[in-house]
């Protein structure tokens, strides 16, 4: 079983002292820590934003891809080897803007993955911009007179997109985040999280204490429930809920596709295969 050491990187953490991500980074550890799983069987995928150097500060397969592509890039992965365990880390304007068409795309494919979205309700990286969860009114150097339009929710989105999985976290309680984490990871199908975690450079308006002043754990809620998931993502405000909004079992992806069920694309000769018909077809 891996160790904490073994799960660390000579890297230097070079995110800003008391960010969020830091709260993300260590969750994830303990929950690989906590499924036994082993460095060779994970594969984490991030896009470009502060969120994205996750990758160097973990000692598995890693892939820093580019912005708003993780996810296809995580479906490829494993779609090509099944065998692998593989996990998105994306920022909010990585998934919800440049990426978002693959959002709804990914949940209703289901495909067995899992996505992780570091949601600061800014752009970190190219220093403090608005992005598509950021709050109305909310002024940025990109919006000096505020944010004009409403924010995304992303929650009821991947509800409605037929996510099998849907949940909520935050950074600043990093035990809650893990029994999250290895619940997504455990889960057969595409698990998404969507984890509250605080800019403290930039986002003046969503600090650790705005979310501390708000949130609540779901607790006696039907996860299998769709409409009261559905409703308990709209909540916002003065309570916000977090923890496991939706669940349910659908075959994946993969389960459709009965020729290549288990095995691995990378391993599959195609010495004996004849598409010649195919080929005819298109002539
Ligand atoms: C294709 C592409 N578009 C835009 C950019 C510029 N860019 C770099 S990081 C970033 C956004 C970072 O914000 P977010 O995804 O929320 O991540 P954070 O930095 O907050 O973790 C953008 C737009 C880019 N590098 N590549
Ligand atoms: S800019 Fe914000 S998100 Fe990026 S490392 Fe600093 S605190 Fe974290």
């Amino acid at each position: 079983m891996v160790t904490l050491k073994e799960l660390n990187t000579p890297m230097k953490i070079v995110w800003c002292p008391g960010c969020g991500n830091f709260g993300i980074l260590s969750a994830f550890k303990s929950a690989i820590i906590e499924l036994g799983l082993e460095r060779e069987q994970i594969v984490i995928v991030s896009g470009i934003g502060c969120h994205g150097k996750i990758v160097d500060y973990v000692n598995t397969n890693g892939f820093h891809g580019i912005h708003g592509r993780v996810l296809p890039l995580a479906t490829g992965i494993k779609l090509a080897n099944p065998k692998l365990t593989v996990i998105g880390f994306a920022g909010d304007a990585d998934c919800y803007d440049e990426g978002w068409d693959h959002f709804c795309h990914a949940a209703r494919r289901n495909v067995d993955i899992t996505l992780i979205v570091h949601n600061n309700m800014i752009l970190g990286l190219t220093t403090g911009q608005t992005t598509s969860t950021s709050q109305p009114g909310f002024k940025t150097k990109s919006t000096p007179f505020g944010a004009i339009s409403p924010s995304l929710n992303p929650i009821a989105n991947a509800i409605v997109s037929h996510a099998t999985f849907v949940a909520r976290g935050f950074s600043g309680d990093p035990k809650h985040l893990q029994s999250l984490i290895v619940e997504a990871i455990k889960h057969k199908g595409f698990s998404y999280i969507d984890v509250f975690q605080p800019c403290v450079t930039f986002n003046y308006l969503n600090t650790f204490e705005w979310f501390r002043k708000r949130i609540y754990k779901l607790e006696d809620h039907e996860v299998t429930d769709k409409w009261k998931a559905l409703e308990k993502s709209l909540e916002w405000g003065t309570r916000i809920p977090i923890g496991i909004f939706y669940k349910e079992e659908r075959p994946t992806y993969r389960e459709h596709l009965p020729h290549v069920k288990s095995k691995s694309l990378s391993m599959m000769s195609i010495a004996d295969m004849d598409i010649s018909e195919i080929i005819e077809t298109l002539m």
